[in-house]
């Protein structure tokens, strides 16, 4: 539901990833903002092998960017915050609700996120290696002691915070990096608010958006 069009706005994302990667590709999170923003977006699409120039936009020639008619960032969390800036139904306005929201999108992506995709990198990377076996229960239990910790805290909330928030945009979209364990569904509060976050409207556009690129532009003998 595009209310406020803004033909500036362009994205970068893979043009196709395998099928593993399918749904947690990071620029998810950008388009899901969009979408509870209401903003038209473009998507530029990279292949696996970028272009050296890319990373003039992306130092680490990682996706996303972002783009618009004022600024050209890279990172997922500072592209949220900046869409949250135009859209209070992603940031509050209020300096303590806001900062609320600010420090559960810091919380997603540096005390959860790297638990989470440590151990997603164990197993969707490193599987056949020896290492990754003596490893793997380490990377395990941490992942499920930051998800306890979240669990703890949320108990019977719908949201991290009193409404729905960029912190929570960014938090279920890292629960999705664990989405091949049963890790999350050990948390029963947890698992519903997983749920709860996938069941937006805005969320379930963006996710049929980055799906869809990938099934226009699947190799030839890459079906899963
Ligand atoms: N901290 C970055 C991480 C971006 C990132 O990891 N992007 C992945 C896709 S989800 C990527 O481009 N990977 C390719 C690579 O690292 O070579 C952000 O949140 O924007």
């Amino acid at each position: 539901m595009p209310l406020k069009p803004d033909p500036s706005i362009e994205i970068t994302a893979f043009r196709w990833v395998p099928p593993f990667a399918q749904g947690v590709v990071r620029d998810l999170r950008v388009r899901w903002a969009l979408e509870e923003a209401g903003l038209h977006y473009r998507v530029r699409l990279l292949d696996l092998q970028r272009p050296p120039e890319y990373l003039r936009e992306q130092p680490f020639d990682q996706v996303p960017t972002y783009r618009d008619s004022e600024i050209h960032i890279f990172e997922s969390g500072a592209i949220v915050q900046h869409i949250g800036e135009k859209c209070e139904v992603l940031l509050p306005r209020e300096t303590a609700a806001r900062m609320r929201a600010i420090q559960w999108s810091y919380a997603a992506l540096n005390s959860v996120e790297p638990a989470l995709w440590n151990l997603a990198l164990i197993d969707l990377f490193y599987a056949s290696e020896k290492w990754s076996r003596l490893r793997r229960p380490g990377a395990e239990a941490l992942a499920r002691l930051k998800l306890k910790r979240l669990s703890d805290w949320l108990g019977e909330s719908e949201w991290l915070d009193d409404r729905f928030t960029i912190g929570d945009l960014m938090m279920v979209t890292v629960l999705r990096n664990v989405r091949h364990t049963g890790l999350i569904a050990e948390q029963a509060n947890l698992a519903a608010y997983l749920e709860r976050g996938e069941q937006r409207p805005a969320f379930q556009q963006a996710l049929s958006d980055q799906l869809a690129v990938f099934r226009e532009h699947e190799p030839q003998g890459a079906a899963a």
